[in-house]
Protein backbone atom coordinates (compact mmCIF):
# COMPACT_ATOMS: atom_id res chain seq x y z
CA UNK A 1 0.00 0.00 0.00
CA UNK A 2 2.40 2.18 1.09
CA UNK A 3 4.83 1.38 -1.93
CA UNK A 4 2.02 2.59 -4.39
CA UNK A 5 1.44 5.08 -2.78
CA UNK A 6 4.46 6.17 -3.02
CA UNK A 7 4.96 5.55 -6.90
CA UNK A 8 1.51 7.35 -7.06
CA UNK A 9 2.93 10.78 -5.72
CA UNK A 10 6.72 10.48 -6.95
CA UNK A 11 7.69 12.82 -9.14
CA UNK A 12 10.62 10.85 -10.68
CA UNK A 13 10.01 9.45 -14.25
CA UNK A 14 9.64 5.52 -14.02
CA UNK A 15 12.79 3.97 -15.89
CA UNK A 16 12.03 0.92 -17.54
CA UNK A 17 14.47 -1.93 -17.32
CA UNK A 18 13.97 -5.17 -18.66
CA UNK A 19 14.30 -8.83 -16.49
CA UNK A 20 17.44 -8.47 -15.88
CA UNK A 21 17.57 -4.94 -14.32
CA UNK A 22 18.82 -3.02 -17.48
CA UNK A 23 17.76 0.01 -19.32
CA UNK A 24 17.37 -0.77 -22.55
CA UNK A 25 18.22 2.28 -24.08
CA UNK A 26 21.31 2.78 -22.14
CA UNK A 27 23.17 -0.33 -23.22
CA UNK A 28 27.17 0.01 -23.73
CA UNK A 29 27.83 -0.08 -27.68
CA UNK A 30 31.43 -1.77 -26.76
CA UNK A 31 32.08 -3.41 -24.33
CA UNK A 32 35.86 -5.11 -23.61
CA UNK A 33 37.10 -7.57 -21.47
CA UNK A 34 40.40 -9.05 -20.30
CA UNK A 35 39.67 -12.24 -19.15
CA UNK A 36 41.75 -13.37 -16.96
CA UNK A 37 42.43 -15.97 -13.98
CA UNK A 38 42.08 -19.19 -15.81
CA UNK A 39 45.61 -20.31 -14.72
CA UNK A 40 44.90 -19.44 -11.16
CA UNK A 41 41.07 -20.98 -11.29
CA UNK A 42 42.98 -24.32 -12.43
CA UNK A 43 45.44 -24.28 -9.90
CA UNK A 44 42.74 -24.07 -6.82
CA UNK A 45 41.03 -27.28 -8.32
CA UNK A 46 44.55 -28.93 -8.73
CA UNK A 47 44.15 -29.01 -12.26
CA UNK A 48 46.95 -28.05 -15.52
CA UNK A 49 46.69 -24.31 -16.48
CA UNK A 50 45.57 -25.45 -19.65
CA UNK A 51 42.41 -26.91 -17.90
CA UNK A 52 41.69 -23.56 -16.73
CA UNK A 53 42.02 -21.99 -20.60
CA UNK A 54 39.50 -24.94 -21.47
CA UNK A 55 37.17 -24.05 -19.03
CA UNK A 56 37.69 -20.34 -19.82
CA UNK A 57 36.94 -21.00 -23.50
CA UNK A 58 33.72 -22.10 -22.85
CA UNK A 59 32.62 -19.52 -21.19
CA UNK A 60 32.94 -17.10 -24.21
CA UNK A 61 30.18 -18.33 -25.90
CA UNK A 62 28.09 -18.21 -22.99
CA UNK A 63 29.27 -14.09 -22.61
CA UNK A 64 28.47 -13.19 -26.57
CA UNK A 65 25.21 -14.74 -26.44
CA UNK A 66 24.36 -12.54 -23.26
CA UNK A 67 26.28 -9.59 -25.04
CA UNK A 68 24.20 -9.85 -28.34
CA UNK A 69 21.41 -10.29 -26.06
CA UNK A 70 21.25 -7.39 -24.86
CA UNK A 71 22.27 -5.30 -27.58
CA UNK A 72 25.64 -4.59 -27.25
CA UNK A 73 27.24 -3.69 -30.67
CA UNK A 74 30.97 -4.46 -30.24
CA UNK A 75 32.53 -7.46 -27.49
CA UNK A 76 36.44 -7.30 -27.58
CA UNK A 77 38.12 -9.99 -25.73
CA UNK A 78 41.45 -10.14 -25.24
CA UNK A 79 42.44 -13.28 -25.78
CA UNK A 80 46.31 -13.64 -26.50
CA UNK A 81 48.31 -10.40 -25.60
CA UNK A 82 51.93 -9.68 -27.62
CA UNK A 83 53.31 -10.99 -24.11
CA UNK A 84 51.52 -14.25 -23.42
CA UNK A 85 54.66 -15.56 -26.15
CA UNK A 86 57.14 -15.77 -22.32
CA UNK A 87 54.84 -18.90 -21.19
CA UNK A 88 56.04 -22.00 -21.23
CA UNK A 89 55.68 -23.39 -24.85
CA UNK A 90 53.20 -26.15 -24.20
CA UNK A 91 50.88 -23.56 -22.80
CA UNK A 92 51.72 -21.57 -25.67
CA UNK A 93 50.94 -23.90 -28.11
CA UNK A 94 47.69 -25.21 -26.39
CA UNK A 95 46.03 -21.57 -26.48
CA UNK A 96 47.17 -21.47 -30.53
CA UNK A 97 44.57 -24.49 -30.97
CA UNK A 98 41.83 -22.99 -28.56
CA UNK A 99 41.01 -20.49 -31.56
CA UNK A 100 40.35 -23.37 -34.18
CA UNK A 101 38.09 -25.72 -31.49
CA UNK A 102 36.06 -22.93 -30.87
CA UNK A 103 35.31 -21.81 -34.25
CA UNK A 104 34.62 -25.32 -35.08
CA UNK A 105 32.16 -25.49 -32.51
CA UNK A 106 30.55 -21.96 -32.28
CA UNK A 107 31.16 -20.06 -35.42
CA UNK A 108 27.76 -21.78 -37.14
CA UNK A 109 25.78 -19.69 -34.22
CA UNK A 110 27.54 -16.99 -34.70
CA UNK A 111 26.43 -16.73 -38.56
CA UNK A 112 22.74 -17.69 -37.58
CA UNK A 113 22.96 -14.67 -35.05
CA UNK A 114 24.25 -12.34 -38.21
CA UNK A 115 27.76 -11.38 -36.22
CA UNK A 116 30.40 -10.39 -37.37
CA UNK A 117 34.68 -12.29 -35.81
CA UNK A 118 37.02 -9.22 -36.45
CA UNK A 119 40.52 -10.05 -35.27
CA UNK A 120 43.03 -7.37 -34.50
CA UNK A 121 46.78 -8.34 -33.35
CA UNK A 122 49.69 -8.89 -35.37
CA UNK A 123 48.44 -11.56 -37.69
CA UNK A 124 52.05 -12.17 -38.77
CA UNK A 125 52.76 -13.42 -35.31
CA UNK A 126 50.30 -15.79 -35.04
CA UNK A 127 51.25 -19.78 -36.18
CA UNK A 128 49.72 -20.60 -39.84
CA UNK A 129 47.18 -23.26 -38.67
CA UNK A 130 46.05 -20.31 -36.16
CA UNK A 131 45.53 -17.82 -38.55
CA UNK A 132 44.25 -19.89 -41.48
CA UNK A 133 41.24 -20.77 -39.48
CA UNK A 134 40.55 -17.19 -38.15
CA UNK A 135 41.16 -15.54 -41.33
CA UNK A 136 38.57 -18.09 -43.03
CA UNK A 137 36.06 -17.16 -39.82
CA UNK A 138 36.73 -13.19 -40.70
CA UNK A 139 35.87 -14.06 -44.35
CA UNK A 140 32.86 -16.24 -43.69
CA UNK A 141 31.25 -13.31 -41.13
CA UNK A 142 32.24 -10.43 -43.67
CA UNK A 143 28.68 -9.29 -44.59
CA UNK A 144 27.30 -9.84 -41.42
CA UNK A 145 25.23 -6.72 -39.85
CA UNK A 146 24.56 -7.91 -36.01
CA UNK A 147 27.19 -7.63 -33.03
CA UNK A 148 30.93 -7.78 -34.14
CA UNK A 149 32.87 -10.16 -31.74
CA UNK A 150 36.49 -8.47 -31.76
CA UNK A 151 39.06 -10.74 -30.64
CA UNK A 152 42.20 -9.48 -29.57
CA UNK A 153 45.14 -12.13 -30.31
CA UNK A 154 48.61 -11.24 -30.29
CA UNK A 155 47.60 -8.56 -29.62
CA UNK A 156 49.51 -4.98 -27.79
CA UNK A 157 48.51 -1.36 -27.38
CA UNK A 158 51.80 0.20 -27.44
CA UNK A 159 53.05 -1.79 -30.16
CA UNK A 160 49.77 -0.76 -31.86
CA UNK A 161 50.01 3.18 -31.39
CA UNK A 162 53.69 2.91 -32.75
CA UNK A 163 52.20 1.27 -35.65
CA UNK A 164 50.16 4.05 -35.92
CA UNK A 165 52.75 6.82 -34.96
CA UNK A 166 54.73 5.43 -37.81
CA UNK A 167 52.39 5.61 -40.42
CA UNK A 168 51.03 9.17 -39.36
CA UNK A 169 54.97 9.96 -39.64
CA UNK A 170 55.20 8.15 -43.06
CA UNK A 171 51.84 10.14 -44.04
CA UNK A 172 53.53 13.60 -43.40
CA UNK A 173 57.08 12.81 -44.99
CA UNK A 174 55.46 11.65 -48.50
CA UNK A 175 53.20 15.47 -47.87
CA UNK A 176 50.57 13.71 -47.86
CA UNK A 177 49.76 15.25 -44.26
CA UNK A 178 50.76 18.21 -42.72
CA UNK A 179 51.13 18.37 -38.94
CA UNK A 180 48.66 20.35 -38.11
CA UNK A 181 46.20 17.97 -39.87
CA UNK A 182 47.01 15.43 -37.00
CA UNK A 183 44.46 14.86 -34.85
CA UNK A 184 42.67 12.85 -32.03
CA UNK A 185 40.81 11.44 -35.69
CA UNK A 186 43.77 10.39 -37.21
CA UNK A 187 45.20 8.08 -34.41
CA UNK A 188 41.63 6.51 -34.60
CA UNK A 189 41.93 6.07 -38.07
CA UNK A 190 45.59 4.08 -37.65
CA UNK A 191 44.45 2.19 -34.74
CA UNK A 192 43.71 -1.70 -35.20
CA UNK A 193 40.00 -0.43 -33.89
CA UNK A 194 39.57 1.71 -37.13
CA UNK A 195 35.84 2.56 -37.75
CA UNK A 196 34.83 0.82 -34.15
CA UNK A 197 33.15 3.47 -31.47
CA UNK A 198 35.70 3.50 -28.23
CA UNK A 199 34.72 1.20 -25.45
CA UNK A 200 32.37 2.47 -22.84
CA UNK A 201 32.77 -0.47 -20.64
CA UNK A 202 35.88 -2.65 -19.72
CA UNK A 203 35.41 -5.52 -17.53
CA UNK A 204 38.38 -7.45 -16.13
CA UNK A 205 38.35 -10.71 -14.09
CA UNK A 206 40.02 -12.01 -11.61
CA UNK A 207 40.98 -9.30 -9.44
CA UNK A 208 43.64 -7.67 -10.83
CA UNK A 209 43.31 -3.74 -11.65
CA UNK A 210 45.27 -2.93 -14.44
CA UNK A 211 44.97 -2.55 -18.75
CA UNK A 212 47.99 -4.59 -19.19
CA UNK A 213 48.91 -2.73 -22.66
CA UNK A 214 45.10 -3.47 -23.62
CA UNK A 215 43.92 -0.65 -25.94
CA UNK A 216 45.53 2.15 -23.87
CA UNK A 217 44.47 4.92 -26.49
CA UNK A 218 40.77 3.79 -26.99
CA UNK A 219 40.09 3.57 -23.45
CA UNK A 220 40.22 7.05 -22.70
CA UNK A 221 37.00 7.74 -21.27
CA UNK A 222 36.37 4.52 -20.91
CA UNK A 223 34.60 2.96 -17.39
CA UNK A 224 35.97 0.03 -16.04
CA UNK A 225 34.36 -2.46 -13.84
CA UNK A 226 36.52 -4.88 -11.74
CA UNK A 227 35.78 -8.51 -10.10
CA UNK A 228 37.14 -10.94 -8.19
CA UNK A 229 35.47 -13.65 -10.15
CA UNK A 230 37.77 -15.85 -12.25
CA UNK A 231 37.22 -15.65 -15.74
CA UNK A 232 35.97 -19.73 -15.79
CA UNK A 233 33.29 -18.69 -13.12
CA UNK A 234 31.93 -15.50 -15.27
CA UNK A 235 28.20 -16.53 -16.23
CA UNK A 236 25.53 -14.27 -17.64
CA UNK A 237 24.58 -12.89 -14.63
CA UNK A 238 27.96 -11.29 -13.60
CA UNK A 239 28.21 -9.77 -16.72
CA UNK A 240 24.52 -8.39 -16.37
CA UNK A 241 26.10 -7.07 -13.10
CA UNK A 242 28.51 -4.95 -14.81
CA UNK A 243 25.85 -3.78 -17.09
CA UNK A 244 23.58 -2.47 -14.58
CA UNK A 245 26.97 -1.02 -12.84
CA UNK A 246 27.63 0.74 -15.66
CA UNK A 247 24.51 2.08 -16.56
CA UNK A 248 24.48 3.81 -12.47
CA UNK A 249 27.28 5.92 -13.23
CA UNK A 250 26.61 9.24 -14.80
CA UNK A 251 29.40 9.43 -18.03
CA UNK A 252 30.95 13.24 -18.07
CA UNK A 253 33.55 12.76 -20.64
CA UNK A 254 35.45 15.65 -18.27
CA UNK A 255 32.69 18.10 -18.85
CA UNK A 256 29.99 18.92 -16.12
CA UNK A 257 25.92 17.95 -16.69
C1 LIG B 1 41.35 -18.39 -25.66
C2 LIG B 1 39.87 -18.88 -23.69
C3 LIG B 1 39.29 -17.65 -23.04
C4 LIG B 1 40.07 -17.24 -21.81
C5 LIG B 1 41.37 -16.54 -22.10
C6 LIG B 1 42.53 -17.30 -22.70
C7 LIG B 1 42.25 -18.64 -23.32
C8 LIG B 1 38.40 -18.15 -27.56
C9 LIG B 1 39.34 -17.90 -28.54
C10 LIG B 1 39.07 -17.55 -29.92
C11 LIG B 1 40.05 -16.93 -30.69
C12 LIG B 1 39.80 -16.55 -32.00
C13 LIG B 1 38.56 -16.79 -32.54
C14 LIG B 1 37.58 -17.41 -31.81
C15 LIG B 1 37.83 -17.78 -30.50
C16 LIG B 1 40.58 -17.98 -27.87
C17 LIG B 1 42.84 -17.93 -27.49
C18 LIG B 1 42.64 -18.22 -26.15
C19 LIG B 1 44.22 -17.74 -28.01
F1 LIG B 1 38.31 -16.43 -33.81
N1 LIG B 1 38.97 -18.38 -26.40
N2 LIG B 1 40.33 -18.29 -26.56
N3 LIG B 1 41.82 -17.81 -28.35
N4 LIG B 1 41.16 -18.66 -24.30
Amino acid sequence: MLQRLKRLFTTQPQIQTDEHGIVPDAVPNHVAIIMDGNGRWARKRGMPRIAGHRAGMNKVKEISLAADDIGVKVLTLYAFSTENWKRPIEEVEFLMRLPEEWLAKELDTLIARNCRIRIIGEPEGLPGHTLRVVREAEEKTRANTGMILNIALNYGSRREILSAVRQIAEDVQAGRLTLDEIEDTTMDQHLLTAGLPDPDLLIRTSGEVRLSNFLLWQCAYTEFWFTEVFWPDFSRDYFFQAIRAFQGRGRRFGGLK
